[in-house]
């Protein structure tokens, strides 16, 4: 199929030798001096740019950083209600080895705040606060998000290493804030094998 052609609108027609100057006024091609050292210092700036990019793949796809996303939006004052996953938090097994563990903050502490899983075990956390802003690190894995009232974080992990893994709030969150933390106990026996 072949588009119509379109007539010149009266007026707009542009003639030849009209108002654009003839190609042999154009001034003479330039090249830009760079100063070796400045050339230098550019491919530094280049190459640095390089490495924090491909540092910024390896990790994500590598070594498994994850940014930690929206789920969903809550109301902070209806986490009580029933039917809300914040209002009896902790954790659920949905399939051997596969978790979901649901972390309420509020002044000064996290409900639950201890988890225990056998090794192996994948965990998906869900985070919500109460109150004010606070956070949640886990020594030793990627876990580590701001608690937001009014929205639920998520995160995924897996434990493979038993042991005791702190988990504390890393947001100033007032007096007692030193005091907000939990333990995620990793037990040495294993995820059934499936
Ligand atoms: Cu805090």
């Amino acid at each position: 199929m072949s588009e119509p052609r379109q007539e010149p609108v009266p007026g707009t027609h542009h003639e030849p030798g009209g108002d654009a100057p003839p190609a042999s006024d154009a001034p003479p091609q330039e090249t830009i001096h760079v100063d070796r050292f400045e050339a230098a210092w550019m491919r530094i700036a280049a190459a640095v740019l390089a490495i924090f990019f491909i540092s910024i793949l390896v990790s994500a796809f590598a070594s498994g950083f994850q940014v930690p996303g929206v789920y969903q939006r809550i109301d902070p004052t209806k986490l009580y209600e029933p039917g809300s996953p914040f209002a009896d938090p902790g954790l659920r097994e949905l399939a051997p080895g596969k978790y979901e563990a649901y972390i309420r903050a509020q002044i000064w502490s996290f409900t639950p705040n201890e988890i225990r899983i056998p090794a192996g075990s994948e965990v998906t956390f869900y985070t919500t606060s109460q109150d004010v802003q606070h956070g949640i690190k886990i020594q030793g894995t990627n876990i580590n998000m701001m608690i937001l009232p009014g929205q639920v974080s998520t995160l995924k992990a897996k434990f493979d290493t038993p042991g005791t893994y702190d988990f504390v709030c890393h947001e100033y969150c007032g007096q007692l804030h030193h005091t907000m933390y939990g333990q995620l106990i990793v037990e040495a026996e294993q995820v059934a094998a499936q």
